[in-house]
């Protein structure tokens, strides 16, 4: 089979990037299926759209935001006529599961109806203004030509949240997708451009952090960078950016806690911790990495929830058997291997799984055993970094305070989840977990699009994804109209 060349989308032609160099994007499953070649970008490629994003600009900022939103609308029909074939183009290149790769393009299609609506609100203020015969008002405009970062976890429904906000404010973007899933993106936009987007108002660039993300993030026309990534490289990010005061959306990483109490459901609670710990994988930012289990109940859960872990079916995501599929890339098992090894030297008990996969089919790719790390305690390096792999460690306590305590010691914060039947608990979680999310009887993932979504301390830097995005994509203008056809000196002559 040969295998398919993919180019930059630069002013609505596709082009190589300048310097002719590639990356392989290969199935993680199974690293002899190549899914493609995607251009190896620099800052040349990254000028040329930045060029094409501001040419486009000009006009695109003036289409009315409501037909803005009409093409938005379109696009989010095609992506559910294409949902299977993108959801397989998905799981090949990125790994989890089936379901779940319909799951994220289905993200894509709510965030495309969710925001198309946005084109007939776009809501300003009008406000009295001190004197007579003038009117005030606030204008939310577009910022120009953005630059989008994204993840390969959930490699449309992120780009979605990013983009489609980003258009419908009347911006033009430039998208870099991550190296190991370029291909989402490419189908993402491609729907864009079938449903009408005119060019140039959408570029991609691909290629690393290093080639193509350092250009964009430091070119002096654009406007605004959104990132979502680690919280190391964000922090880069954002001192690069702040050299050209641009602003920047960050949403970073997580360790997020799921508290069991001893009056919780606990059949609810084991499928909520095993949806939460081992989707995707354990590869999203919102991933239960800490199950916090009161006395009462912590043996019994423990047992059963290591049980389950035993029985789920890890192998290639595009086999509907399997509950759990491959990482995404050799990196990211080396990291799950060493956290399981500094949590055992620190203490911990591996209660099941605990290595890479790599007899028999599963040799072929990057495979990693779902692994449950008991007797854990909040101040071990497992309980407080971020692994993003199917590692969960189990942390005991005796008071619903404590839980608390240990839910918030950590430097994240983007999801919590409590489990319990108390609604005073429940509210007084609600009020003191320090995070963006709060579940209580749901597990620590599973954010709709028209929510905000985003987190405090080192899981970001204050914006928020979901219903804040409009507010990161635009910026305000103050307007005052004075119809008195006399000079009115504000805060000079109101006195009288
Ligand atoms: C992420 O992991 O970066 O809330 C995003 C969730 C999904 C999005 C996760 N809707 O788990």
């Amino acid at each position: 089979m040969t295998i398919p060349t993919y180019h930059n989308l630069i002013g609505g032609e596709w082009r190589p990037a300048a310097s002719s160099k590639t990356i392989q994007n290969v199935n993680p499953a199974d690293h002899s299926d190549v899914v493609g070649l995607f251009p190896a970008s620099a800052a040349e490629d990254v000028a040329h759209a930045v060029a094409a994003a501001k040419k486009a600009f000009i006009t695109w900022r003036l289409v009315p935001a409501p037909k803005r939103g009409e093409i938005l609308i379109r696009a989010g029909l095609l992506l559910q006529q294409r949902k299977e074939q993108y959801a397989r183009d998905m799981t090949r290149e990125m790994g989890k599961v089936l379901a779940e790769t319909r799951g994220d393009v289905q993200e894509a299609i709510d965030e495309a109806f969710y925001v198309a609506g946005e084109g007939r609100r776009l809501f300003g203020h009008t406000t009295p203004s001190e004197l007579q015969n003038k009117f005030a008002m606030s204008l939310r405009m577009p910022v120009g030509v953005v630059g989008l970062i994204t993840p390969w976890n959930f490699p449309m429904a992120i780009p979605s949240w990013k983009l489609f906000p980003a258009l419908v404010s009347g911006n033009t973007c430039i998208i870099k997708p991550a190296t190991d899933t370029p291909l989402s993106t490419y189908n993402l936009v491609q729907a864009l451009v079938d449903a009408g987007l005119p060019p140039g108002v959408v570029n991609i660039v691909s290629g690393s952090g290093s080639g193509a993300g350092a250009a964009l993030v430091e070119h002096p026309d654009v406007r605004a960078i959104s990132f979502t990534g680690s919280s190391e490289v964000g922090s880069h990010v954002a001192q690069r950016a702040a050299a050209t005061f641009k602003p920047v959306s960050l949403e970073m990483g997580g360790k997020n806690a799921q508290i069991v109490l001893d009056d919780a459901n606990l059949e609810l609670a084991l499928d909520g911790a095993l949806w939460g710990s081992f989707g995707t994988t354990g590869q999203r930012c919102t991933a239960t990495s800490r199950i916090l289990l009161q006395k009462g109940i912590a043996a019994k859960f423990t047992k059963e929830f290591v049980a389950r872990t035993r029985k789920l079916k890890v192998g290639s995501g595009l086999e509907e058997a399997t509950d759990v599929g491959p990482q995404v890339n050799s990196s990211q098992i080396e990291t799950s291997k060493k956290y399981v090894d500094i949590a055992v030297g620190e203490g911990a008990k591996l209660l099941t799984g605990g290595h890479a996969l790599t007899e028999g089919d599963y040799s072929k790719g990057t495979f990693f055993e779902p692994t449950v790390l008991g007797g854990v305690k909040a101040t071990m390096r497992i309980a407080r970094e971020e692994v993003f792999g199917p590692v969960v460690s189990l942390i005991e306590f005796e008071t619903f305070e404590q839980a608390i305590e240990i839910a918030n010691s950590i430097d994240y914060g983007l999801s919590t989840s409590l489990y319990t039947k108390d609604v005073n608990r429940a509210f007084t979680a609600i009020r003191d977990l320090e995070a963006g999310i709060t579940y209580i009887n749901a597990p620590t993932i599973g954010a709709e699009v028209h929510l905000p979504f985003g987190g405090v301390k080192h899981t970001g830097n204050g914006h928020r994804e979901g219903s804040g995005a409009i507010d990161f994509f635009t910026t305000w203008k103050a307007v005052y109209v004075d119809y008195s056809d006399k000079l009115q000196r504000a805060q000079i002559d109101n006195a009288e």
